[in-house]
């Protein structure tokens, strides 16, 4: 049989931010303009915050600018210093949140099947100097749970969680965010659900609230009263504007997602060399954040860079969500020689992300398929080398056998 395969004629990206109708943007924005209040904890933000809270079933919540700066706050707030085990795979930014407030991270490696902090390895690294985990739940799937908790109890240690990934994750029917002493959501536009940019905690200790809310509001009491040195990081009305309208949509985007995810598993576990990620464990309701897949170079014919640079000649855009690990970027090289992390070093060099939003079409989800289908058919025939010279994509169509 030979099946065409074409390029997509637009790129297709990793992920593609949803939109409301712009109707309904629209009339948003006119309430903004008639009430002329932008920022500063306005009454949009008040709203989202508000949903937000019935969303997430927490009164103890707070909205940020983005989920960074959210990050780097929470660590103030609760006055975490000295040593933090942490995970090398990850966004850049969990670290680069230690960093800002001089904490040391210490690294520790990830279990292989969902790809975070192996807590049998947690234990082993506690030393006097620590005083808190920080953990990530990685593509949204929840890290184990139960068992750090124990660790973090048994230690006197604070346990946060880096949740960019997960919003509308349960566990149980617990909402994630009901887990640990704080997590922190990214609402970016690249995320499952967002608000442009923008960042929200949920944590334990109702106190907390508080305290944030001077942190992210330059540590003003009053118009004349400053009470601590905090910082700038306010959700914006239009911010709030964008979340309000898709947090009304979050879980029929999410049931879209599934239908993706499950059509990528059905057709990707028919290719030799391509290791799909464990399902969700019992008990998870996952959000589908990401489509991550391993490259089994010896199985699949490419490497997984040669696959990557071959799903760009046919304008399909994934990612190498985590390469490199984060002591092998410049700015942290050198600093973490002696941390051994194989299992993230060999996940971080086979894994590729593939494009997963909720309006992704199952016939483009087949066509990308069909295109890595046809990579490995090639490779395996010896069209395409393993260094990948001699095979390069027509611009316009390729023949599949
Ligand atoms: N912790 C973790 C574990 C995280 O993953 C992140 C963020 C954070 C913390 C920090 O949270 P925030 O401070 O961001 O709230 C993207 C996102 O910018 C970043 O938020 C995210 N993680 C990370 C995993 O992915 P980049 O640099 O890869 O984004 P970029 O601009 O290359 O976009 C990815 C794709 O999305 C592009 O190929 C095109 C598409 N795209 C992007 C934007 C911004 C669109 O189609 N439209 C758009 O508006 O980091």
């Amino acid at each position: 049989m030979v099946k065409m395969i074409r390029p997509f004629n637009k790129p297709i990206t990793v992920a593609r931010p949803a939109l409301p109708p712009l109707e309904e943007f629209r009339e948003g924005l006119e309430g903004i303009w008639s009430r002329v209040w932008l920022t500063n904890d306005g009454p949009l933000v008040q709203q989202f915050r508000d949903d937000l809270m019935a969303f997430c079933r927490t009164d103890n919540l707070s909205l940020f600018t983005n989920g960074t700066l959210a990050l780097q706050i929470a660590l103030q707030g609760m006055g975490i210093t000295g040593d933090v085990i942490t995970t090398p795979y990850t966004f850049v930014a969990t670290t680069h949140a230690l960093f800002w407030n001089k904490i040391r991270p210490v690294f520790v490696d990830i279990e292989p099947d969902y790809y975070s902090l192996d807590p049998k390895l947690v234990e082993d690294a506690i030393t006097p100097w620590t005083s808190a985990i920080l953990a990530v739940h990685v593509y949204g799937q929840p890290c184990q749970l139960n068992e750090l908790e124990k660790i973090a109890q048994k230690h006197g240690l604070k346990l946060l969680y880096d949740a960019a990934h997960s919003f509308g994750v349960e566990v149980y029917d617990k909402p994630i965010g009901h887990f640990g002493d704080l997590s922190m959501f990214s609402f970016h536009a690249t995320k499952i659900f967002h608000s442009i940019e923008g960042g929200m905690l949920t944590f334990r200790d109702p106190g907390l609230r508080r305290l944030l809310d001077y942190l992210k509001n330059f540590g003003f009491e009053n118009e004349t009263e400053v009470v601590m040195p905090g910082t700038n990081a306010k959700m914006t009305e239009f911010q709030a504007l964008m979340g309000l309208l898709l947090l009304k949509r979050v879980n029929e985007m999410i049931e879209k997602r599934r239908t993706i995810d499950r059509h990528y598993r059905l057709r990707l576990s028919q290719i030799p060399g391509i290791c799909l990620v464990a399902p969700p464990s019992e008990g998870v309701r996952y959000n589908y954040a990401y489509m991550p897949v391993q490259v089994d170079e010896d199985e699949f014919g490419l490497t997984r860079t040669q696959l990557y640079l071959k799903l760009r000649d046919y304008n399909v855009f994934a990612r190498r969500y985590f390469y490199p690990i984060i002591p092998d970027f410049p700015c942290y090289r050198g600093m973490f020689a002696g941390a051994d992390l194989p299992v993230a070093r060999r996940v971080a060099s086979r894994i590729i992300t593939l494009p997963i939003y909720s309006d992704l079409a199952l016939d483009d989800v087949d066509r990308i398929c069909d295109m890595i289908e046809y990579f490995h058919s090639r490779a395996r025939s010896g069209v395409v080398s393993a260094a990948g010279a001699q095979y390069r994509a027509s611009p316009l169509t390729a023949t599949v056998a």
